[in-house]
């Protein structure tokens, strides 16, 4: 496994400051991406995860996927969401999803129509505010493929300081099994294009397998980000109301041992 440099690296923190986004190569060795894109699919054959427009996604899957906690307290994804916030003072904020197969269009993780404000819902804040500032809530994507134009995630860069869901550059992020991507959650992004049904690609997004965790800084924006977005996992989990998400005390170990606290659901 490769060890995590244990120093910030600020060449990340400037990349995200200014353009929303980095690439870190070679994060996760050959193994660990087999072993976390096989418990993923395993799940998923299995009829677990929440269908969405035909691809499967599992909420909470720190905790809800067998054996999987590991990767969403991987010291490498610890230390790139801490040089992508500057600090080694960061929260995990309670998300944690897994993908097969699945596309969106454009959109910020920052706010969703659910939340009345596709901008800036998650902060409950106003968009003039909130695009303003410096990154304080990231995403990690682990892509569990080597990626190609028709499987990877897109990003219009710099529209983590633009309070608008309009794309106004693509730029493709293409990356090798092992590479992580941390993105601030205001860029405006989108995954794989929909092919048409019977084109051939259509197995290349089947076969699409990723996960995605959300780290930030201690404060408000954090703490407000990490509640809504519960309600959001707790929403797609169907949930009966007053029922918390469950919690894998092997992942709240791993981070409590790698210095990370958790959201404390206040
Ligand atoms: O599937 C992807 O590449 C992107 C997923 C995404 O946009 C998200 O989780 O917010």
């Amino acid at each position: 496994m490769p060890t995590a440099t244990e120093v910030l690296n600020s060449e990340i923190t400037d990349q995200v400051a200014s353009q929303g986004f980095a690439i870190s190569r070679s994060r996760l060795d050959p193994g660990e991406v087999h072993s976390a894109r096989s418990l993923i699919s395993t799940h998923f054959k299995a009829g677990k995860g929440v269908t969405m427009e035909g691809a499967v996604v599992q909420p909470a899957a720190a905790h809800l996927v067998p054996g999987l906690a590991w990767l969403y307290a991987h010291p490498q994804i610890i230390d790139l969401a801490q040089s992508a916030l500057g600090t080694s003072n960061i929260v995990f904020t309670g998300h944690s999803d897994a993908h097969q197969g699945f596309t969106l269009g454009w959109h910020k993780d920052s706010g969703s129509k659910a939340t009345g404000n596709e901008l800036s819902g998650y902060f409950n804040e106003s968009p003039e505010t909130l695009f303003q500032s410096d990154p304080e809530v990231v995403k990690i994507g682990i892509y569990l493929q080597d990626s190609i134009s028709h499987n990877c995630l897109r990003v219009d860069p710099g529209s983590h300081l633009r309070p608008s869901i309009l794309a106004v550059s693509s730029k493709e992020v293409i990356m090798q099994a092992g590479d992580l991507v941390v993105f601030d959650v205001r860029i405006t992004h989108a995954g794989a294009k929909q092919p048409e049904p019977d084109s051939p690609v259509m197995k290349i997004l089947r076969d699409r397998v990723s996960a995605f965790v959300s780290f930030g800084k201690p404060g408000r924006r954090t703490e407000e980000f990490s509640r809504t977005n519960m309600e959001r996992q707790r929403r797609q989990l169907d949930l009966p109301e007053g029922e918390p998400v469950p919690t894998d005390a092997g992942h709240a170990a791993l981070l409590a041992s790698r210095g990370v606290t958790m959201w404390n659901g206040a």
